[in-house]
């Protein structure tokens, strides 16, 4: 392996030296958990931004990150030598996906027809890097927000000129994932939503959104692009309210608009929490309508509001998301684990770029471990099996069957005393629940 960074291939190395920082503890590919490889219940994707582009800034300060690949200048040879770096970064960590947003990827041009030429031939590398390497792309997305063009939006912009743009845009980016052979395609909204209701056409943009979204449908067929197209919600930033607020909000757009046979969503750690939900709010809500797709894995922080993008790190929500991937088979049908992380302005060095990963990969790698105890041992499906058992049989069954009426009802209910029907609801226990979750994760830990 050629050496452009600075740091040896990532090893696994146990749980006996806790504190080695450029080693994995949990996460070992190969090693199969409940029947399958670790590595392929968890799919990590690298997120090209966040990696290879951002330069560790936040509002009031300028980026520290140190990178192996800053002393390139010209703008072209930056972006042709950055996917040398990216995919030697991918071998060393071990990870089998990447995601980009076109712009991550090549400088714009003056026009589109430039941007295109500038950018295919990037791609014309990464697909070099693929064939060579085996690594996949997870998903592949159009960056509609980041060009002061869409100030207002793109595919809700209030301008014709700028939807239209947008709509070139994507169409290359579309050619770009059947090219590399994206498994997943991803719609984030970033500037779709509004910042104020006083100058927004609310309807009318929400209808031309979903119009967009059926064109892309459209020429993704016309293609034979056979990618999976996700939507990833987030409530707010950069808009004041973005359209796809949360899962359940875009799945009732989907819904309403006759979108939600073809599209699922990828849910993000930091989003759920901004929208005022957990992760596994999220990954639930999206599970029981069939829509579970990908997973953005980050975390933001308890006490900062926005969306900062800290690689994950908390065991507890990792097993929680890892639990409702388990009892759904998988992450969607094509999805993975990127990682839409960066590191704190305070480790800048390309060592931490790694560290970042690291600690990422390790905690869902752990939670993995956790999650298949807990499903070994039914816990959770007894728990709650026995908690819904009064539907099995008498007059739960009517209900579910469609047979009951509030007149079979109220006969059911007139006489019954009011004992016997708070004994009727304890069947929760809840603190020992907790408990024994806190149990599970100690013990999955301990055996490694
Ligand atoms: C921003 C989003 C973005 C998407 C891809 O908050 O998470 O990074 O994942 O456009
Ligand atoms: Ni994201
Ligand atoms: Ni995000």
């Amino acid at each position: 392996m050629a050496d452009l960074w600075n740091v040896d291939p990532i090893p696994f190395v146990g749980t006996s030296d806790l504190t080695q920082g450029l080693g994995f503890h949990y996460y070992q590919p190969d090693r199969v958990v409940a029947g399958k490889p670790m590595k392929d219940w968890l799919r990590f994707a690298v997120a090209y931004w966040h990696s290879f582009d951002q330069r560790l800034v936040d509002p009031f300060g300028d980026g520290t990150a140190q990178r192996p690949y800053d002393h390139v200048t010209d703008p072209m040879a930056l972006a042709l030598a950055k996917v040398d770096y990216a995919f030697e970064f991918y071998a060393k960590l071990g990870a089998g996906f990447f995601c980009f947003h076109d712009r991550d990827i090549a400088p714009e041009g003056d026009t589109l027809r430039e941007t295109n030429a500038n950018l295919d031939r990037v791609v014309d590398h990464i697909a070099e890097l693929q064939a060579d390497s085996g690594v996949k792309l997870l998903w592949n997305t159009s960056s509609l927000f980041t060009n002061p063009r869409f100030v207002s939006g793109a595919a809700t912009s209030p301008f014709a000129e700028i939807y239209a743009y947008a709509a070139g845009q994507l169409k290359h980016s579309l050619e770009i994932a059947k090219r590399l052979g994206a498994e997943n395609y991803v719609f984030w909204g970033g500037r779709e939503g509004y910042e104020n209701l006083w100058n927004t056409d609310l309807r009318r943009e929400q209808d031309h959104q979903a119009r967009f979204f059926r064109m892309c449908l459209d020429y993704a067929k016309e293609i034979g692009l056979d990618a999976q197209f996700l939507i990833e919600p987030k409530p707010k930033e950069p808009t004041t309210h973005q359209y796809d607020f949360d899962a359940a909000t875009a799945i009732a757009f989907l819904k309403t608009y006759g979108l939600d046979d073809d599209f699922k969503l990828n849910l993000e750690g930091n989003h759920a929490n901004l929208a005022g939900h957990t992760y596994q709010h999220e990954i639930r809500v999206a599970r029981a309508a069939g829509m579970l797709g990908s997973l953005d894995a980050n975390q933001g922080d308890k006490l900062i509001g926005w969306d900062i993008d800290e690689f994950p790190s908390d065991l507890y929500e990792a097993t929680a998301t890892m639990w409702e991937v388990l009892a759904e088979g998988s992450i969607g049908p094509h999805g993975g684990l990127n990682f839409d992380s960066k590191p704190r302005r305070t480790s800048f060095t390309e060592e931490d770029l790694f560290r970042g990963h690291i600690v990422g990969m390790d905690t869902y790698a752990a939670g993995l471990l956790i999650a298949a105890k807990l499903h070994e041992d039914g816990y959770i499906e007894n728990l709650v099996a026995d908690r819904y058992s009064s539907y099995d049989s008498g007059i739960g069954t009517t209900i579910e069957d469609g047979t009951a009426t509030l007149t079979s009802l109220e006969a059911e209910s007139l006489d019954a005393p009011q004992s016997a029907l708070l004994a009727a609801t304890h069947s929760d226990h809840l603190e020992s629940v907790k408990a024994t979750i806190n149990n599970y994760i100690i013990a999955a830990l301990a055996e490694g």
